[in-house]
């Protein structure tokens, strides 16, 4: 019988039902319709004959009533796309089926059944990069959120754990290594195919209960670096990180990050792996960073491969901070897995705070922080001021896939770094050690985490909670007043309206300060202010003199902070303050008001421009400062950051002014900065913190050069990038040259295009460093690079390469024709049939219209109703294009 043919209905009547017309609007998925599930899968079997073009799947699941569910006739299994070839319940044909859309319903009469179900599949099409792909002759999955029902049908939602056995059958020439989840049990020879091709098998176990989302397998020709890590309670783990062949030494910085993270979390978190095996896999066709499935990371090569040669420091960085946000998910993630996906945050927030509090401990606290807080302003501060608002733990959706955000990611780890604030390290431990306690094994929620802090810290948190329901970004107002010897600090708090949420409650929001002594820089401490009310008003004595103040050090809470200071004080703050952060935010602060009066044509714009100067000087000429920190108190405010400061943004003039100001600094400091690259010059090549810091300053001098004086920055860039001997200085040179016109450009650009010829990851910042570049041309360049035989609109990495850099660069993208937009929507048009997930990712600079002058407004909108008028669109850019339109 041919099943697919003849669907019956749930009741068991066989009859040839039309298909539901495809609804034009994808359905909303509410958090408050949560309702577990009907039935418990306690074991999965799966059983794949792998080919690049044709892969069977046979999936065998043991089922049973859940009986803490409302009881159902049928189980609902989801699938995407997939054709049903065969089913058997209990052994035996089945008629009492149904597809519901793309989901299979069948009738199950009893309490336990066992279910057959066979796919197939054809890998080599997924385009698409969700459940099973080919990528470079390989063959890999991803199953977060939503791909497993791309492979076979099954109750395909975080909450049903299961135990996994799967069983891999391919050629052994095309697929030497075969790899899942777990320890492999199992390998052997299997019967060769008809035309004499050898033929292998392995089957692998996953002894720990997990969802469907945390299954993976990989099967190709990979090589492994290999090493062992012993655990606290002395079990040995093998590790291996799996590369082509080739790509082997480039494995090193991976390989003592993990090993790395395995040793912190120990340390830091009392949490242990769990598994004798620990694999990581590096592919070059992925959809994000990497995937923490369960004993096999899978990793984007971006993540996995560095050495001096082809990575910069940032790029070292980024590989350890991956590395270990993956291998911390083991706990916060894998162990502890999320109820729904309204709980995402639960597993993100919380690894990426595990992550940052890592990467601070390895490449020190006061630059990570810095950094950290620049990604946070600069990408989730837009998203909370704009149509793409939603909490932490957000309330509904259409495309889960459109909710791996930096909300739900970055303020969700800010939110529990609140707690931790709070708290105090030791309670904010014991916090955490009750929840892995309560909850390990479990699919559990936002607000179980909450509750183990409460309980694990003796906190009040009921207040606290706003944090996971409202979105946006609360915004507190601050002065100081001083009379006779008392300083009056006024804080007033406001949470701006959002999508769906036009009235806000105030919020709890720890703030630490400082009142600084203004002729010496000292205070006397700092102290813990928490704003829980509209407004407060706190009196502090003993002040002859009125102090100056430093508040939100290190950055405790997630909010805008708006005061009006004398410039002289953020200038004393820049010199002085013992809080890296807060010195940094001086600094900064000074910039944006200094930049800001200029485009509005307000204040007196030379004594601002002065004022910089007076404070940047310090800065470069302080002998007690490192280089890193230097290298962050230089760096001027993004024109993003400075965009998000004006109700109604000006991108032409924002970009003026920046470049006007930076020009103006690279004359006046022209010596400091000149004395402090010969400085940084003479420093060897390494790893050190002093090394790092010398690469970092001395591409921020050429930036200021590039502005004043762009002949001697050309002269001088070319001759960084000849000298250099590692990636850092080498793309920093190329970075400054792209935007400047002249020989020294083009000679530098052929010959990286030249050197690197090959390498994928490196021929990637080819094209963004040219599609980000400050160079007036760049959207000419931009299309030029899109007909360049190396890109392709198959590889996320290269696409994001050349239009996420080209799109996050607002003079270019703003550009006053439109032509920027009309770019951005074309490109989104023709990558939504190919890839909607990364497609939907591109809607989000569109979608900030409302911000925008007049003029350009029109034009985004225009953009947006010209991709909402498109037939067919995805599910994920449909959400993405109709949240932006409003
Ligand atoms: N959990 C994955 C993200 C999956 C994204 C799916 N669209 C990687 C991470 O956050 O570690
Ligand atoms: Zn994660």
């Amino acid at each position: 019988m041919d099943i697919a043919r003849t669907p019956s209905t749930a009741d068991g009547n066989p009859q040839l039902a039309d298909a539901p017309p495809e609804p034009k609007e994808p359905a909303i998925i509410r958090r408050e319709d949560y309702a577990p599930f009907a039935w418990l899968v306690p074991t999965t079997h799966l059983d794949f004959d792998l080919g690049l073009e044709r892969t069977t799947v046979v999936a065998t699941l043991q089922v049973e009533r859940n009986p803490a569910a409302d009881p159902s006739p049928t189980i609902r299994l989801n699938g995407d796309g997939l054709t049903l070839e065969s089913l058997s319940v209990d052994g035996a044909e089945h008629a009492g089926w149904t597809m519901e859309g793309d989901d299979l319903l069948i009738t199950l009469p009893g309490d336990a059944h066992q279910l057959q179900i066979t796919t197939i599949i054809d890998p080599s099409a997924n385009s698409a990069l969700m459940g099973l792909f080919a990528s470079n002759g390989m063959l890999c999955t991803q199953c977060e959120a939503e791909g497993f029902r791309r492979i076979t049908f099954f109750p395909d939602r975080p909450d049903v754990l299961s135990s996994y056995t799967v069983r891999m059958e391919a050629s052994k020439a095309d697929f030497p290594i075969l790899l899942a989840n777990g320890n492999e049990v199992e390998t052997g020879d299997a019967e060769g195919a008809e035309d004499g091709e050898e033929r292998h098998y392995a089957v692998w176990q996953d002894p720990w209960l997990k969802p469907s989302y945390l299954f993976a397998l990989v099967a190709g020709d990979l090589v492994a670096r290999r090493d062992s890590f012993t655990t606290m309670n002395g079990r040995e783990v093998d590790l291996a990180v799996w590369v082509r062949d080739g790509d082997l030494d480039r494995t090193e910085h991976a390989m003592e990050s993990l090993k790395t993270s395995m040793k912190w979390d120990e340390e830091t978190f009392g949490r242990e792996y769990d598994l004798d095996i620990y694999n990581i896999v590096a592919v070059s066709d992925f959809n994000m960073g990497a995937m923490e499935n369960k004993g096999l990371n899978v990793f984007n090569t971006k993540y996995v491969l560095a050495d001096q040669d082809t990575a910069t420091d940032g790029d070292f960085d980024a590989v350890e901070g991956v590395i270990a946000h993956e291998y911390f998910h083991n706990w916060s993630g894998n162990r502890i897995t999320c109820r729904d996906w309204f709980q995402l945050s639960l597993k993100e927030g919380f690894t990426v705070l595990r992550d940052q509090l890592f990467s601070q401990d390895m490449q020190g606290e006061a630059v990570k922080r810095i950094e950290d807080v620049r990604i946070l302003r600069g990408i989730q501060f837009p998203e909370d001021s704009g149509p793409l608002a939603h909490p932490i733990r957000p309330d509904s959706y259409r495309e889960i896939s459109n909710f791996y955000t930096s909300t739900v990611y970055n303020k969700g780890a800010e939110v529990i770094r609140m707690m931790r604030v709070m708290a105090g390290e030791a309670a904010f431990r014991a916090g955490c050690d009750l929840y892995f306690d309560r909850h390990d094994g479990e699919a559990a929620s936002c607000e179980d985490f909450v509750k183990a802090m409460e309980d694990g810290t003796g906190l009040d948190l009921a207040q606290f909670r706003l944090w996971y329901r409202q979105a946006g970004t609360p915004k507190v107002e601050v002065s100081l007043e001083h009379e006779g010897d008392t300083a009056t600090l006024k804080l007033t708090q406001t949470v701006p309206p959002t999508p769906g949420q036009p009235a806000k409650l105030p919020m709890p929001i720890p703030l630490k300060i400082a009142l600084l002594d203004r002729e010496t820089g000292q205070h006397s401490g700092e102290q813990l202010v928490m704003l829980d009310a509209p407004s407060k008003t706190l009196r502090f004595d003993g002040f002859a003199k009125a102090p100056v103040l430093s508040i939100n050090r290190g950055f405790t809470a997630p909010v805008s902070i708006e005061r009006t200071v004398p410039r002289d004080d953020l200038v004393f703050l820049a010199a002085h303050d013992d809080d890296s952060f807060a010195r940094y935010e001086a600094m900064q602060e000074l910039m944006v008001g200094v930049l800001l009066d200029a485009v509005n044509g307000t204040g007196d714009a030379q004594a601002g421009r002065q004022a910089v100067a007076t404070a940047l000087r310090a800065i470069l000429t302080d002998e007690a400062l490192d280089d890193s920190m230097r290298g962050e108190l230089m760096l001027m405010p993004s024109q993003t950051y400075l965009m998000e400061q004006m109700l109604t943004a000006q991108p032409g003039a924002i970009h003026a002014e920046r470049e006007a100001l930076k020009a103006y600094l690279g004359r006046e400091l022209a010596a400091e900065l000149h004395a402090l690259y010969e400085r940084a010059e003479a420093v060897p090549f390494g790893m050190s913190q002093e090394a790092r810091g010398a690469r970092k300053v001395k591409t921020q001098v050429l930036i200021y050069a590039a502005a004043s004086d762009p002949a001697k920055a050309a002269e001088l860039a070319a001759q960084q990038y000849a000298a250099a001997d590692n990636m850092t200085d080498r793309q920093g040179a190329l970075m400054v040259l792209c935007g400047l016109e002249g020989p020294e450009r083009d000679a530098a650009l052929a010959d990286f295009y030249e050197r690197y010829r090959g390498n994928p990851l490196v021929i990637d910042k080819w094209f963004a460093l040219q599609a980000g570049s400050l160079h007036p041309d760049v959207i000419a360049h931009v299309k030029a690079l899109a007909d360049h035989p190396d890109f392709t609109l198959r590889n996320p990495n290269r696409v994001r390469s050349l239009y996420m850099a080209f799109a996050a660069s607002p003079h270019a993208f703003h550009s006053e024709s439109g032509a920027g937009y009309s770019m951005i929507a074309d490109l989104i048009l023709a990558l939504d049939p190919i890839n909607p997930q990364t497609a939907a990712r591109f809607v989000s600079p569109l979608g900030r219209w409302r911000r925008m002058e007049p003029g350009r407004a029109a034009l985004m909108r225009a953009e947006l109703e010209r991709i909402a008028a498109a037939d067919s669109l995805s599910r994920d850019t449909y959400e993405q294009v109709s949240r932006s339109l409003g």
